[in-house]
Order: C-alpha cells, then sequence, then structure tokens
C-alpha cells in the first residue's frame, strides 16, 4: 500500500496523484519509489488506456524535498537510484500520460512532466526550474527532454535564468498542451483523458516507440522502424475494424486490441 502516491483507476484512466500536500507534494525517496510502481501498475493493467500524473492538493510538485537533502549525500548517486526509475518509467510508458499540472511545479517536479507526452497546466500554475536558484544543474531528464521540447535557445534561457513563468506563459513558451482556468481544470484534463483513452491504445504505443527512436536515428533507421511497426499496427483488431467502419461508412470505435 502506498503511502505518499495515491493510486485510482475509472473509465480506463489511472490517475496517479503525488500525495504529500502539507510540503507542495515535494519529492522524497518513499515517493519516488512510489511512483515508479504506481506507472509500472498502469502499464501492466490491461484496463488502463491512459495515465493522469496530478498533484494533490494546490501545487504539482515543488520538486525534490530540500528537508531531505544533506552535505554528505552525493547527488549523482541519489538521481541514479529514485529519479532515474521514474524518468525512464515514464518516458518508457506505453499508455499515453498526462502530466495535470494543478498549481506550482518546481525543480525535479517540472522536470518529470517534461517526460510525459502532454502538459495540461492551470493557467496561473507557477513553473521554475529553479536548480541554478540553489546552485544545481537541471536533472530528472529536463537536459534531454527540455531543449528536445522548446528548443536549445528557449531551454537555456529557463535553466540559466531560473525564472517563474505562469501556465499562459508556458503555453508561448511551447512548455505545454494547452494552459487552462482553474475552475474547468480537471474536467479539461479528464474530457482530454477520454478522448486519448477512445483511441486506438496498441497503435499509440507503437506511434510513441518510433518518434523516440527518431532523434538518435537515421532516415534508412527509421525507415526499418516504420516497417516494423506499421506491420504490427496493420495487423491489430483497431486497424482492421477502423477500416471496416471506414467502408461501411460508420464512425471507428476503438478497444485497444
Ligand atoms: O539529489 C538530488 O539530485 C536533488 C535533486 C534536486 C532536484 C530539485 O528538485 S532541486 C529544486 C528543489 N525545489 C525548490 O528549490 C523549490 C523550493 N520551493 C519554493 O521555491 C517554493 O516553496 C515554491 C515556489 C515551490 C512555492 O512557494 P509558495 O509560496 O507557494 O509555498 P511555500 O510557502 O514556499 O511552501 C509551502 C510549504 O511547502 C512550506 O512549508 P511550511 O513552511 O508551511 O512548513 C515549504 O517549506 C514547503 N516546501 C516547498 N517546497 C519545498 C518544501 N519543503 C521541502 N522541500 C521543498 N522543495
Amino acid at each position: 500500500m502506498n503511502s505518499e502516491v495515491e493510486y485510482t483507476v475509472a473509465s480506463s484512466v489511472a490517475t496517479v496523484t503525488l500525495a504529500r500536500p502539507e510540503r507542495l507534494n515535494a519529492l522524497t525517496s518513499t515517493l519516488l519509489n512510489e511512483l515508479a510502481d504506481s506507472i509500472e501498475e498502469a502499464n501492466q493493467d490491461e484496463a488502463v488506456r491512459v495515465i493522469v500524473l496530478t498533484g494533490k492538493g494546490r501545487g504539482f510538485c515543488a520538486g525534490q524535498d530540500l528537508k531531505t537533502v544533506s552535505p554528505e549525500m552525493d547527488h549523482g548517486d541519489y538521481l541514479k537510484s529514485y529519479y532515474h526509475p521514474v524518468v525512464r518509467a515514464l518516458a518508457g510508458s506505453k499508455k499515453p500520460i498526462i502530466a495535470a499540472i494543478n498549481g506550482v511545479a518546481a525543480g525535479a517536479g517540472l522536470s518529470l512532466t517534461l517526460a510525459c507526452d502532454f502538459r495540461i497546466v492551470q493557467e496561473d500554475a507557477k513553473l521554475s526550474l529553479g536548480f541554478i536558484n540553489i546552485g544545481l544543474v537541471p536533472d530528472a531528464g529536463a537536459p534531454y527532454f527540455l531543449p528536445r521540447l522548446i528548443g536549445s535557445a528557449k531551454a537555456l534561457e529557463l535553466a540559466l535564468l531560473g525564472d517563474t513563468i505562469t501556465g499562459k506563459q508556458a503555453v508561448e513558451f511551447q512548455l505545454v498542451t494547452k494552459a487552462v482556468a482553474a475552475d474547468r481544470f480537471e474536467e479539461e484534463v479528464m474530457d482530454f483523458a477520454q478522448q486519448l483513452a477512445a483511441r486506438p491504445t496498441k497503435v499509440i504505443a507503437y506511434i510513441k516507440q518510433l518518434q523516440s527512436a527518431s532523434f538518435e536515428s537515421t532516415l534508412d533507421d527509421m525507415l526499418a522502424q516504420e516497417i516494423i511497426y506499421q506491420s504490427r499496427a496493420g495487423k491489430t483488431e483497431d486497424h482492421q475494424r477502423a477500416v471496416q467502419a471506414f467502408l461501411e461508412k460508420k464512425p471507428p470505435v476503438f478497444t485497444g486490441r
């Protein structure tokens, strides 16, 4: 049973909630272990077609719990043991993951959202990479994901200045999928999740795997990869039924098989 992460499944959506609201869901080793396990559990569960990652209370996540950091600890070892399994679980998830950023996201809290597929943020949420403000380099996958998401110049701006931007400004940075008013936030996140859940789940996994291979591959590599994944997609029940539905002039119904 988890103590710092809540996990629920409803209507094909697994909601994974960082649950230390009294500390703005600041990250501990326990929380990070539970988070990696929850993402794994959602991936194993056939009833789950979409994962939503969010925070309990008024914030999403304030980054590493600075009350647990000591001069004796080796930050590199800590990253390897606790953060990297989470980053790998998020980035390697076969199911699409939406980071529902319900308030402040700072430091590694923001980094973790970058490993997700979509980021929906509250308009007035405050986002900050912030590592530089405490004399650390960005981590938890941010140096990998951020330049890929928003380009080198903007990534360096956020990393070196450590400025706080609002959810609305994050849209201009192309850092997030969309910004939503606080009073419509939960509804919009769930609508978005349901739209994704109604799509061909296996094919979504193939698209994610193909795209993640892209930046490290040559054209020939990618042409070889698309042969493999399109061959798999073509054998799915969802593809075959969708073609049939098209021919019968009906809307497709995807079951994720
Ligand atoms: O080993 C490693 O590799 C370490 C990895 C590090 C990765 C990182 O994430 S480094 C970045 C760490 N995070 C920060 O530097 C952010 C620190 N927090 C803040 O700057 C502010 O709290 C926020 C901007 C996030 C929010 O401000 P505000 O005014 O909305 O809330 P607050 O009053 O500052 O915080 C509320 C409570 O949460 C407060 O506790 P209290 O005083 O009511 O008992 C505050 O101390 C606590 N809190 C907030 N952030 C953290 C925290 N406690 C521990 N660690 C935190 N990161």
